[in-house]
């Protein structure tokens, strides 16, 4: 059986936001983008979130559910400092970690060397020696597998850590909204809702027969997630597909000069952002364009430099066509990965010669 340890720091870029400014401590504190420029919302504190602030929301309404809401710029650069220290300590303590964002990982703790043979000691080991590096809170869930452990996360999150025992697994299960479940968005959640299933329980009196019959591949995966199972293994080696950098304009830009101007700013951004893949080669570069009716398309050519000439050129090949106000503005490469980069090494040979 595996040991499973799901670590997730509280409230990350809030919190060390707070950590850099005490005088925001206990106060409702948001990062994101400003609520006069479309800004939306990366994440909150917790007494930002007693008023229904939370990710992704548009930061003019969180203002208006907390009007004395304090809102901070990314720390990009702190950021990712503490999230390297926190990365660091995870493989102190075993190689299989993998990590699903700046501030979350799992842990495949099995054959590590546990305190008292106990992956719930060592997790609070691990949370204390994060603190003392970062001054950040990390909750984690311990169970024998991911799905488990990233449910008991959120248990007694923030700060804490809970535990689900193989023994407990059902009692666990069998009350937890259906939502909660890691892969089970909102509107599948309201999907299923309107089918009278609501939680675990509701599912449970179901053969896997009759949920596939019912909800197709969704209805054998929820047959398994219910009941806790999951044989998912921790995966260390995770590629970035591509890069990319965009930005939403407080008002849409209509005049192509001031196009071009953000086409040169975002091409900056997206180079300084690829100095950190020094090793990766890119495809090419691709452009995107939301229109301010929220009509998307983007444009790609491969084997292009990265620069805003070249961004320019393309961005001009679908505007010219359709030159209509511009909501936002991308650039994005994509990373020719690991297998492909010898024949793509192979092809610009022969298309050279
Ligand atoms: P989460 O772990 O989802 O959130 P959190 O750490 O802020 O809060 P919690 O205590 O509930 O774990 O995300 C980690 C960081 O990723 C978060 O601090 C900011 C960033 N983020 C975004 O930029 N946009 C988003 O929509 C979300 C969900 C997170
Ligand atoms: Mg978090």
């Amino acid at each position: 059986m595996r040991k499973i340890i799901h670590l997730d720091m509280d409230c990350f870029f809030a919190a060390v936001e707070m950590r850099e400014d005490p005088s925001l401590v206990g106060k409702p504190v948001a990062v994101g983008g400003s609520a006069t420029h479309r800004g939306v919302i990366s994440t909150c504190n917790y007494e930002a979130r007693k008023y229904g602030v939370r990710s992704a929301m548009a930061t003019a309404y969180a203002m208006k559910l907390c009007p004395h809401l304090i809102l901070r710029r990314h720390s990009g650069h702190l950021y990712r400092e503490a999230s390297e220290i926190v990365m660091d300590i995870c493989h102190k303590y075993t190689d299989l970690v993998q990590s699903l964002s700046m501030d979350e990982a799992y842990l495949d703790v099995t054959d590590s060397d546990l305190p008292q043979g106990s992956a719930t000691l060592l997790a609070q080991k691990i949370r204390q020696e994060i603190y003392d590096a970062t001054k950040l809170t990390a909750s984690a869930g311990i169970a024998t597998n991911k799905l488990l452990a990233k449910l008991a996360c959120e248990r007694n999150k923030p700060n804490g850590q809970f535990t689900v025992s193989p023994d407990k697994v059902m009692e666990f299960m069998t009350p937890l909204p259906l939502k909660k479940i890691h892969g089970i968005g909102k509107v599948t959640a309201d999907y299923l809702s309107q089918l009278g299933f609501n939680t675990c329980a509701d599912i449970l009196p179901l053969t896997r027969f009759e949920l596939i019959a019912r909800l197709g591949n969704m209805g054998d995966w929820l047959f398994d997630a219910c009941r806790g199972l999951d044989d998912r293994e921790v995966i260390t080696e995770w590629e970035r597909k591509s890069l990319s950098v965009e930005t939403t304009f407080s008002k849409d830009l209509s005049d192509p000069e001031d196009m071009r101007c953000a086409l040169v700013d975002l091409v900056t951004e997206l180079q300084e952002g690829l100095e950190e893949y020094p090793e990766k080669k890119v495809h090419g570069l691709q452009v995107k364009i939301k229109y301010h009716d929220f009509k998307q398309t983007t444009i790609e050519r491969a084997g292009m430099a990265i620069d805003a000439e070249n961004a320019w050129a393309l961005h001009l090949e679908r505007w010219a066509i359709d030159p209509r106000p511009i909501r936002l503005l991308g650039v994005c490469v994509r990373f020719v990965s690991e297998e492909e980069s010898p024949q793509l090494t192979f092809d610009a040979l022969t298309a050279a010669g």
